[in-house]
């Protein structure tokens, strides 16, 4: 069986773990694209180097052309400029829509069968103008976002409760953005839900409060600490579950952010919901009916995408 082709489109921080999960995990060939020379073929060339002491098999190559994608079964977009202190994602969003005309272009003419995902910020709009440059079907195009958002306050659940990440569900839907939705209700450990978990004394309303709060800010925390960019190893690692799901038809159920046209009320928006991933994309989105306030934090959430959204329009009128 041929190797799978896995393209990624920026080789920064991001681009670099990724390539580098793709050789440790032998999930393909992969082909680095970044506009910044001798970068790609920098980094695949010393991931390559790994190969041989970590014992996987993968092909890197370095490119600066798009014909290099060709055929690619899965292309991740982190092509663009991440944030810096004191910049929202929403700072990004001039700079990086031309980018992503770029590349939506590039992934039209070279790998339209592709399953695609985007993380460039701000994500949801991002991913929504992707789409809409590379024409690629709804179903074969996501956002990663949420896998991220929850593994997130999967970590912080798991250090205040004092058990293994392996046994803590939890799910943040909406927009990635500081107004996200952290599910609660749906969240729990060992399959309790964290409710419960107050009520018999294991967490108090204020720690779990002070956890949801920490994991809407989770990427500004970090870009603080980092001063020099946004987090990396995480995002790529949540971007590659998804990846993965779809390479090996695993039909994983995860938060992404994906194309809605009536779920939710949204028409038109990508937004975080959880959705099944399968050898066809986009299996399933799942329809979760909210109670009233996760409702209206949901609908805060759509209307900032849908702000974002109509910002994209304004600065290019093609995409109207
Ligand atoms: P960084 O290390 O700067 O890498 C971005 C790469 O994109 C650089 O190597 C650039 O040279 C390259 N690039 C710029 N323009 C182009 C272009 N036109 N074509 C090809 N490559 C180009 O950033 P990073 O890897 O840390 O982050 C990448 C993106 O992911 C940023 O937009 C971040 O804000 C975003 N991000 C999203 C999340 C989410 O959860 C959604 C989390 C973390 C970062």
């Amino acid at each position: 069986m041929a190797r799978k082709k896995i393209a990624l489109i920026g080789a920064g921080q991001i681009g670099g773990t990724l390539a580098h999960l793709v050789g440790l995990k032998e999930l393909g060939d992969v082909i680095l694209f970044d506009i910044a020379e001798g970068v790609p073929q920098g980094k695949g060339l010393d991931i390559a180097e790994s190969a041989p002491v970590d014992g996987f098999d993968a092909r890197y190559t370095g490119a600066q052309d798009y014909s290099a994608i060709q055929g690619a079964d899965v292309v991740i977009v982190t092509a663009g400029v991440p944030r810096k202190p004191g910049m929202s994602r929403d700072d990004l969003l001039g700079i990086n829509l031309k980018v992503m005309e770029a590349v939506g272009n590039g992934i039209k003419q070279y790998a339209p069968d592709a399953f695609v995902i985007c993380i460039t910020n701000p994500l949801d709009a991002m991913v929504w103008a992707l789409q809409k440059f590379s024409g690629l079907p709804p179903t074969k195009i996501v956002g990663m976002a949420g896998v991220l958002d929850s593994a997130r306050f999967r970590h912080f659940i798991a250090e205040k409760v004092g058990v293994s990440v392996k046994d803590v569900q939890a799910y943040t839907l909406g927009g990635h953005g500081d107004d996200m939705v952290p599910l609660v209700r749906y969240s729990s450990v060992g399959g309790v839900p964290l409710p419960d978990l107050v009520k018999m004394g294991w967490i108090s309303q204020a720690d779990l409060d002070a956890m949801v709060e920490r994991t809407r800010k989770g990427g500004g925390e970090i870009v603080a600490l980092l001063k020099t960019g946004s987090a990396y190893y995480a995002p790529a690692a949540s971007a590659i579950s998804m990846a993965e799901s779809y390479l090996k038809d695993q039909r994983r159920m995860l938060p992404c952010a994906a194309h809605l046209s009536s779920q939710y009320g949204v028409d038109g928006l990508f937004i975080g919901v959880p959705v099944v991933i399968g050898a066809n994309g986009v299996e399933r989105i799942v329809d979760i009916e909210f109670t009233g306030e996760e409702k209206a934090m949901f609908e805060k959430s759509v209307a900032s995408v849908q702000g974002l959204v109509d910002a994209c329009k304004t600065i290019n009128p093609s995409l109207a």
